[in-house]
Parts: structure tokens; C-alpha cells; sequence
């Protein structure tokens, strides 16, 4: 049995490893040369613990191989990019050049997962794709027949960071067209799963997908509101969120600079592009949660205000540090980062130097070449006029109290107070 994994990002390549540490024959297939060519030399073109050892390995010992175009194989998971264009509507694209690759090398017995997140109705919409590329086999259908052909929709679940983990233990959404599809996939992720298969079939497992990430977004964008209302108040919004969550039935999540990421900021979208007038909670929490980076950025405003009252500098003569850039603590992604973002309006605003330390990345993103300066930690809490606190990695909790002397100091995370 040969499976291909077409997509080799941080879904793809960690599932085509898993599959190689079982033993299986493994093809990769990935539109990047440049990362095809890294893989094939044992190595990897992401950041993921573990999974360097875990390719390294299923290459060396021959069950993995990278290829830029589809081979026959006997099950295919395409774990493509599904971001959104213009207007927030989802962008299959991607899902459809792979279906335009793969359909040539289609036979009957096939099997094909799809594992990107995508809006409802988009593995029907992928069955027909193939049905018009290939008139000689039959796909399944609500009515048909046993297919030439199985398909399901199975999403991914995993944490970035922990994903050699998730993606062994956490339970798996199986949501094939038919029963038979259902059964044929549920069979393949037992290859590497320890976690259960639960059946459904494709909609309401795209849906479970969408709605898993907007579950999340919502309960942050509840937390967000609350940092608002309690800046107001005076309350301090940590201490309220520590005791509410006492009781029993409460448990708020944490405010912060706004929400980043490439799937709880995205995914949610989809929903609302498909129900603009019922998805209101969804959409609205979107709108709280991207507005966050602009509340935090008046917040060093008046505190850059405060400091030139204070202390009679010049604003040209004020220094802004902002520690973290990556989306959450104690990663190097900077996809969709709000820190990112913040970092940004605060040097195209203010009129001196503005600082960013961030510990987990070599090199500034292109969003802000010539506009901040990476400094040590050390540097910008000597010498720092204002601190604005943007990501709770781990190192910046660990700094004593007594260290940081700044009178004005943003907190967009709760660790400094
Ligand atoms: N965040 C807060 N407050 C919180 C928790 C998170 O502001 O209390 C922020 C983070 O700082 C970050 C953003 O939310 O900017 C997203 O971080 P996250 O840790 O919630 O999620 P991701 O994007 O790393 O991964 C999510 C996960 N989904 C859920 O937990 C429901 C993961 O399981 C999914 O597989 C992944 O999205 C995905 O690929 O869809």
C-alpha cells in the first residue's frame, strides 16, 4: 500500500512522517522544489519539534520521498493551503490544483482525504471536480452506487508546536461521503492513531473543523471585550479572569494584543462568507479580535504622551521597546502575528527609535525592516522609555520585578503587573 501526501507544510509533512514511522511507503508532493529537495535530503523546511529525527529517519530507510508531481499510489491526503481571498471568501485554489494533479494518476480502489480546512460543501465540490476530469470512474454520490472511488473530509487538529503529539493522540473527525469512504479512512489514520475515530459524514465534519476554531475566537474575543471594559474600570482583568474561573461552570480564555495565527483568525471567515446574516456571534468576535491591535496601539499613545508630560523629552527622543513579535508565546511563527502588526503602527507613528526584542527569531520580518531594531532583552530594559509588553514567552516572565523600572508600561498580557 502506497500512500501520497500531497501539501508538505506543517499539516502534510508531519502526516507523511507519521505514516513512514509505521512502516508505510510514503510520497510526498509539494508544488516547492526547494523544499522537495530538503526533505529528499533528510531534513525539514519548517520548525516543528521532533519532526526533524522522524523525517530524517523515514528517508534514510527509504518509506518517505518528496516529488513535485503526483505518482499512482493507493490513498492520496491533501493537506493544501485554504487561505481566503478578498472579502473573506474561502480560496479553494489550491485544493483544486491538486485535484487537477492527482486526477491523471486516479485508478479504481482509490481513496482520497481531504484534510485542509474548507468550507461546507467542498468535498462535494472536490468529487466533482474529479467526476468532470475523469468521466471513467464513478465518485461517490449521495445516490450512487459503490464508487470507483472513496472520498472523505478528515481535518487536522493539531497544535503548532505539538503536532508529533496531537496528531497521534487527539481523536480524529472522520467524515466520509458514504459509509465505505468512512471505513477506508477511519482504516488508514489507524496506521499511526491512538486516539479514536469518530464517523460523520463530510458537511458536518467540515463544519466541525470551522466550528472548533470559532469556538476559540469567540471565548478570546470575550476575553478581549473584558480587557476593555475593565481598563475602563480600573479592575485589573487578570485577577477578574483568575476568579471567575473559580467557579464551577466558568472558564474564560486570556486577553491579549488580538489574534493571530493562520487558522483561528482565518476559519471562522469561512463560516460568516457562507452565512453573512445568521454567523452575527462569529463575525463579531472577529471584529473585536482585529480591532485589539489598534486599542493596544492608543494605549502606547497616551503612555508615550504621559512620558513627554513627565519627563519634558522630545518625542523624536522617547524609546518605544515592544517584547515579542511570533503569534504566541514560545514559538518563532510570525504568520498573522498581532505583535507583528502592534510593532508596526507603533514605528510608522512614532517619531523616535522604536525597539522589538524577540529572543526566537534571528531576523525582522520584512513588515518591518528599516523601521524597528531587533535589541537584546538586556538593552531595551536599560535603556527603553516605554515597555510595551506584546507576547508571554517564557523569558519574559522569568525577569525579576526589580529589573524593570519603567514608569510607562503597556501590558498587553497580564506578566508585568
Ligand atoms: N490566544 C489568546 N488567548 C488565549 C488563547 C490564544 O489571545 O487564551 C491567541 C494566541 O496568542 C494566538 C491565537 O490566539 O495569537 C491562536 O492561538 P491558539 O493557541 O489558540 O491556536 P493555534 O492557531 O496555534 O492552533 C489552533 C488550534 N485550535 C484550537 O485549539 C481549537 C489547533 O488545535 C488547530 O489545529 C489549529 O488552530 C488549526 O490548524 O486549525
Amino acid at each position: 500500500e502506497t500512500i501520497s501526501v500531497i501539501g508538505l507544510g506543517y499539516i502534510g509533512l508531519p502526516t507523511a512522517a507519521a505514516f513512514a514511522s509505521r512502516q508505510k511507503k510514503v510520497i510526498g508532493v509539494d508544488i516547492n522544489q526547494r523544499a522537495v529537495d530538503i526533505i529528499n535530503r533528510g531534513g525539514v523546511h519548517i520548525v516543528e519539534p521532533e519532526l526533524e529525527e522522524l523525517v530524517k529517519k523515514a528517508v534514510d530507510e527509504g518509506f518517505l520521498e518528496a516529488v513535485t508531481a503526483p505518482r499512482p499510489a493507493d490513498a492520496f491526503l491533501i493537506a493544501v493551503p485554504t487561505p481566503f481571498k478578498d472579502g473573506h471568501q474561502p480560496d479553494l485554489d489550491y485544493v483544486e490544483q491538486a485535484v487537477n494533479a492527482l486526477a491523471p494518476v486516479l485508478k479504481k480502489g482509490d481513496l482520497i482525504i481531504l484534510e485542509s480546512t474548507s468550507p461546507v460543501g467542498a468535498t462535494e465540490q472536490m468529487a466533482d471536480w474529479l467526476a468532470a476530469l475523469r468521466p471513467d470512474l464513478c465518485f461517490p454520490q449521495q445516490d450512487a452506487a459503490a464508487p470507483d472511488v472513496n472520498i472523505a473530509y478528515c481535518p487536522e487538529r493539531v497544535l503548532p508546536g505539538k503536532v508529533m503529539v496531537e496528531l497521534i493522540k487527539n481523536d480524529r473527525v472522520i467524515g466520509g461521503m458514504t459509509r465505505e469512504c468512512s471505513a477506508r479512512a477511519s482504516e488508514l489514520y489507524n496506521i499511526f492513531l491512538l486516539g479514536e475515530c469518530v464517523v460523520t459524514n463530510s458537511r458536518t465534519a467540515e463544519m466541525c473543523k470551522l466550528t472548533e476554531n470559532s469556538f476559540r475566537d469567540v471565548n478570546i474575543a470575550f476575553a478581549n471585550e473584558l480587557s476593555l471594559i475593565c481598563d475602563v474600570q480600573g479592575i485589573n482583568v487578570w485577577e477578574l479572569i483568575r476568579l471567575a474561573n473559580r467557579h464551577p461552570r466558568v472558564n474564560i480564555l486570556q486577553p491579549g494584543p488580538g489574534v493571530g495565527g493562520h487558522c483561528i483568525a482565518v476559519d471562522p471567515w469561512f463560516i460568516v462568507s457562507q452565512h453573512p446574516s445568521l454567523a452575527r456571534l462569529i463575525h463579531t468576535a472577529r471584529v473585536v479580535n482585529d480591532a485589539k491591535p489598534f486599542w493596544v496601539v492608543d494605549k502606547v499613545k497616551a503612555a508615550v504622551a504621559d512620558c513627554l508630560a513627565s519627563t519634558g523629552l522630545r518625542a523624536a527622543e522617547v524609546k518605544i521597546a515592544c517584547f515579542g513579535l511570533a503569534f504566541k508565546p514560545n514559538i518563532d511563527d510570525l504568520r498573522e502575528s498581532p505583535a507583528v502588526h502592534v510593532a508596526e503602527l507603533i514605528a510608522d507613528w512614532h517619531a523616535g527609535e522604536t525597539w522589538v526584542v524577540e529572543p526566537n527569531v534571528p531576523h525582522l520580518p520584512p513588515a518591518l525592516e528599516n523601521k524597528v531594531k531587533l535589541q537584546s532583552l538586556e538593552f531595551a530594559l536599560q535603556q527603553a522609555d516605554v515597555l510595551v509588553m506584546l507576547v508571554d514567552h517564557a523569558v519574559f516572565k522569568l525577569i525579576p520585578g526589580q529589573q524593570i523600572k519603567q514608569d510607562w508600561i503597556v501590558d498587553t498580557k497580564g506578566v508585568w503587573r
